[in-house]
């Protein structure tokens, strides 16, 4: 039996009338699904269209580039272009800010993303993602240098991620909660198919790159030790731990069942500032934790209160289900006391 389910047309066209989304904020959130629609498709034909491998080039991150995103990066850059709010795109794969404007204005769109998360599964065949972010110029800009971008992600007014798995889900808040869509082959439609998603307080699983456990600081060992103690431990029960090697995907089942993701900086990337981008990262998963209910911490501080200090810089992430993440942060603090 098929259920009969809003169209993403319809449900922002309904945000629209209740909170006044505004008619240019739904045209980039359609340009931001039809980039995911035509990537899923990229994904999903990348075997017989010769695209899973490697390119020939890096990324700021020092990264060698696949194929893939390099294309999903071309995706983004043409369908964000399109509305006339968009002054400027920050992607993860370009050096500097792409201005779209000589002089932006206030009211205009900032877009930061990352055109396609966790591309070492894509030769395995296991899930990717993408993941956006919008902030709105809060005054005219004349400066067109890449520190005009940093603002804390507490200032974004949309933001989300497609998961390209099974099925191809688009994860979309705009600050009233959080609503999951499912691309239907054949009609092309993004449908309703999770309404006002809201993640478990508690959970019994966890997901960190164990193998880094030798470089990790003393707070996330004494947390990951507790979690691997079970019944025996203080804890008290069990946990399970999952690691997909993709952001978007961790999230997504966080958000399905409950759940804490760790990528903490260590003794091994601390130079950096951690591993995952704040931009177009952690402050878009962040964004979208908080609305359903979660917390997204670095460990010391929330992640969407963290000033920006490059438009590429690294942090660390903990993020999930409220009691685990506050939990953390507690063994931080004491740690830091
Ligand atoms: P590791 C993918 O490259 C990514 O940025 C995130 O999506 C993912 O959570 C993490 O890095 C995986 O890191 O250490 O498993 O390679």
């Amino acid at each position: 039996m098929t259920i009969d389910r809003q169209t993403l047309r319809k449900f922002l066209l309904q945000e629209e009338e209740k909170h006044g989304l505004g008619q240019d904020m739904m045209l980039l959130i359609e340009d931001i699904a039809t980039s995911c629609r035509i990537i899923a498709h990229q994904i999903r034909n990348g075997p017989f269209l010769d695209i899973l491998g490697a390119a020939e080039t890096e990324n700021i991150q020092g990264e060698t580039q696949k194929q893939l995103d390099v294309i999903a990066n071309d995706i983004f850059l043409s369908h964000c272009s399109n509305c006339a709010r968009v002054a400027a795109l920050v992607s993860e794969e370009i050096d500097n800010v792409i201005w779209l404007k000589d002089a932006p204005k206030k009211g205009d769109y900032l877009v930061y993303f990352d055109p396609l998360d966790g591309s070492s599964n894509l030769n395995v065949n296991l899930s990717v993602g993408s993941i956006f972010s919008v902030v709105e110029l809060d005054e005219d800009i004349t400066d067109l240098s890449n520190d005009v971008v940093l603002f804390k992600g507490a200032r974004q007014i949309c933001a989300g991620y497609a998961l390209y798995g099974p099925s191809t889900s688009l994860i979309l808040s705009t600050g009233q909660g959080v609503n999951g869509f499912t691309h239907k082959i054949g009609s092309g439609e993004f449908l309703l198919t999770f309404p006002d998603m809201r993640l478990p307080q508690e959970t019994s699983e966890f997901a960190i790159n164990a193998s880094r456990f030798g470089s990790w600081d003393a707070p996330i060992r004494r947390y990951i030790e507790e979690c691997i103690a079970g019944e025996n431990g203080v804890r008290g029960r069990s946990f399970n731990m999952r690691w997909t090697a993709s952001m978007v995907a961790e999230v997504h089942r966080i958000l399905m069942r409950g759940g804490v993701f760790l990528y903490p900086k260590d003794a091994d990337n601390a130079h950096m500032g951690g591993k995952l981008r704040l931009l177009y990262e952690a402050n878009p998963m962040g964004f979208i934790i908080e609305q359903a209910g979660g917390r997204a911490s670095t460990g010391t501080a929330r992640i969407l209160d963290v000033q920006p200090t490059g438009h590429h810089q690294r942090i660390s992430v903990i993020l999930g289900s409220k009691s685990e993440v506050e939990l953390i942060d507690s063994y931080h603090a004491e740690a830091g006391a």
